[in-house]
């Protein structure tokens, strides 16, 4: 695949008022820009442009502000802001098109409804939290301000329906590949869409789709890393951690860690679709927690199976080797070691 970056085309401004307001400072270069000027570029009162430069910093931007200069940004916190996630992003689709929210009930529900309004492949949605995060059959993805990647991926491949369950393994080879090389933690993979670190889940993956009788007419993929929680609820305490938990408090700045991981995630998309599952399924193996070992999985509407985890197919269904020696393909269930 060829092209600019998109982050070198033309880009509109956000519609997020402090989106446009961070823009122009970004724009300026640290030097000053005048109350009058912002309230011109944007359309608003010099006393709007006061009451977001308040909230600002109120989110740890820091400005100086000098009579008759204007203001100067000083520092920027880590909030990945639209603007902030597609500055220097080297993709040639994913985050493109970038939408930013401080709160919304769940990504997976605003990508849905930009890709049935035509949103192109690539779009995404981060938002610092979520207060419905969904994870798979109905169950929550507790997903905390400030403290986690919560993002969705709009795809709209060309594959047949039952493929599309490989795009979940896709993409944790590409959050694995992105955090080892970032941090160095050993992540691992759970068959099929949760990464742990030290047993414990710090990242889940949700993979919704939409289908017209045998085409697919979208993935929405939702990614949720658990960044830099400090503690969890306590159902949640005995089973989740965090990257920076597993790192002695130290946490990766989220706004890098998800350019990276848009980064990497396009290249390994555009790998599988160009040469298929056969390219991504050494790179998931390499990384997977339980081949080799017996487990139990928990199907929903089937009978729960005991066996050795012995590989994926190359549908990237689990091989199950079974006490009697034959090799059951399970498609869809919850696993558990032993
Ligand atoms: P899952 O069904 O495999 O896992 C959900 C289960 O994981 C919950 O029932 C709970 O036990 C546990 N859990 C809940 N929150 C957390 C957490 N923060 N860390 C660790 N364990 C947790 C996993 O589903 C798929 C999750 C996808 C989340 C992303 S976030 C962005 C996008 N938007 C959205 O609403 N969901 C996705």
């Amino acid at each position: 695949m060829s092209g600019n970056p998109c982050w070198r085309r033309q880009e509109r401004f956000g519609t997020n008022v402090k989106e446009q307001i961070l823009r122009l400072f970004k724009e300026a270069n640290g030097q000053f820009v005048s109350g009058e000027a912002l309230s011109e570029a944007l359309g608003c009162s010099r006393t709007a442009i006061w009451k977001h430069i308040s909230e600002l910093r109120a989110q740890g931007y820091q400005f100086e502000a000098v009579r008759r200069s204007g203001y100067r940004l000083l520092a920027t916190p880590d909030i990945p802001y639209a603007e902030q996630v597609k500055a220097g992003l080297n993709t040639q689709r994913l985050g493109c098109e970038t939408h930013f929210f401080e709160t919304v009930e769940s990504t997976q529900t605003e990508i849905h409804a930009l890709a049935r309004a035509g949103a192109p492949e690539g779009t995404v949605v981060i938002a610092d939290e979520q207060v419905k995060g969904k994870g798979r059959l109905g169950r929550s993805w507790h997903s905390p301000p400030g403290s986690g990647i919560w993002m969705s991926v709009l795809l709209r491949p060309k594959l047949e329906l039952q493929r599309c369950p490989q795009l979940t393994l896709v993409a944790a080879v590409a959050i694995v590949e992105t955090i080892r090389e970032q941090t160095g933690l050993p992540l691992m993979i759970k068959w099929p869409n949760d990464l742990l670190l030290n047993g414990k889940k710090v990242c889940g993956i949700l993979t919704e789709l939409r289908a017209e009788s045998d085409c697919v007419d979208y993935i929405a993929l939702g990614i949720g890393i658990n960044v830099s929680s400090a503690s969890f609820p306590s159902e949640l305490a005995d089973i989740a951690t965090s990257l920076s938990i597993e790192q002695q408090g130290q946490a990766p700045l989220r706004t890098p860690l998800i350019k990276r991981l848009l980064e990497k995630l396009e290249e390994l998309y555009f790998l599988y679709v160009e040469q298929g599952f056969s390219a991504i399924k050494p790179r998931w193996e390499a990384h997977a927690l339980m081949l080799g070992k017996p487990i139990t999985a928990r199907r929903v509407n089937s009978a729960t199976l005991q066996g050795i985890a012995i590989g994926i197919d190359e549908q990237g269904a689990l091989l199950l080797r079974m006490e009697d020696g034959r090799t059951e393909h399970i498609y869809s269930a919850d696993i558990d070691m032993g």
